[in-house]
């Protein structure tokens, strides 16, 4: 069976793939067809947009989608850059001058008050209809300096609780086992299998 994750980023769809790797289906990204429509995320939440994504490429390309919208939730930040993540900085904004631009923003907060989240939201759709929905969440803090070479986005920044390590400095497959990703992807597998089991 074939899936369709409606991303281009070559990084979300390394972590899904690993993530779904038992799954008996064959993963595509929208690089693998032409022509598909630009999802225009302007949802005012991350559910909004991952909706939105997986509903209308997969009322496109007639396959079984899942889309991932996925942010950094900042305490102290009153929950910035939140759905905003990917843009944070403006137009052409990088993974480096998004973080760049956070810890300017959090210059000179201590530690106790970095608190942070990401969140990732999984829509599940088929043939424009949308079959459910699973979040993800995972708590820690910012720290002060960009570190490790692993990941990707805000991962050099964002400490998870109980680890002394950022995402980016740790093991891929260790990122993987606590990640918001995989908790959501963990439910969107009951999602599949159940509307699987009914439609054979
Ligand atoms: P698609 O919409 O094509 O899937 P995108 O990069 O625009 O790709 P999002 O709209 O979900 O994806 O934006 C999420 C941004 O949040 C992403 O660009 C990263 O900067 C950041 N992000 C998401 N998941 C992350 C993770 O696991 N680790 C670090 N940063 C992450």
């Amino acid at each position: 069976m074939e899936l369709v994750v409606a991303t281009r980023n070559k990084d979300k769809l390394r972590e899904i793939k690993a993530l779904l790797k038992e799954l008996p289906v064959e993963i595509f990204s929208l690089d693998s067809f032409k022509g598909v429509p630009e999802v225009v995320e302007d949802g005012r939440t991350l559910e909004d947009n991952a909706i939105k994504k997986a509903v209308q490429v997969s009322r496109f390309l007639k396959k079984f989608t899942v889309a991932d919208d996925s942010g950094l939730v900042v305490e102290y930040l009153n929950g910035d850059p939140g759905v905003c993540s990917a843009r944070y900085s403006g137009e052409g904004a990088t993974y480096k001058s998004n973080n760049e631009k956070l810890l300017r923003f959090l210059k000179g907060v201590p530690l106790a008050k970095r608190k942070a989240c990401f969140k990732c939201v999984i829509a599940v759709a088929d043939k424009g209809r949308v079959i459910g929905t699973a979040e993800g969440v995972c708590s820690g803090k910012i720290c002060f300096t960009l570190k490790g070479d692993n990941g990707f986005g805000y991962d050099p920044i964002f400490i998870p609780d109980g680890c002394k390590k950022t995402f980016a400095e740790m093991d891929p497959a260790r990122k993987n086992e606590i990640s918001h990703r995989n908790k959501a992807l963990a439910k969107t597998k009951k999602i599949i299998s159940k509307y699987l089991s009914l439609c054979l």
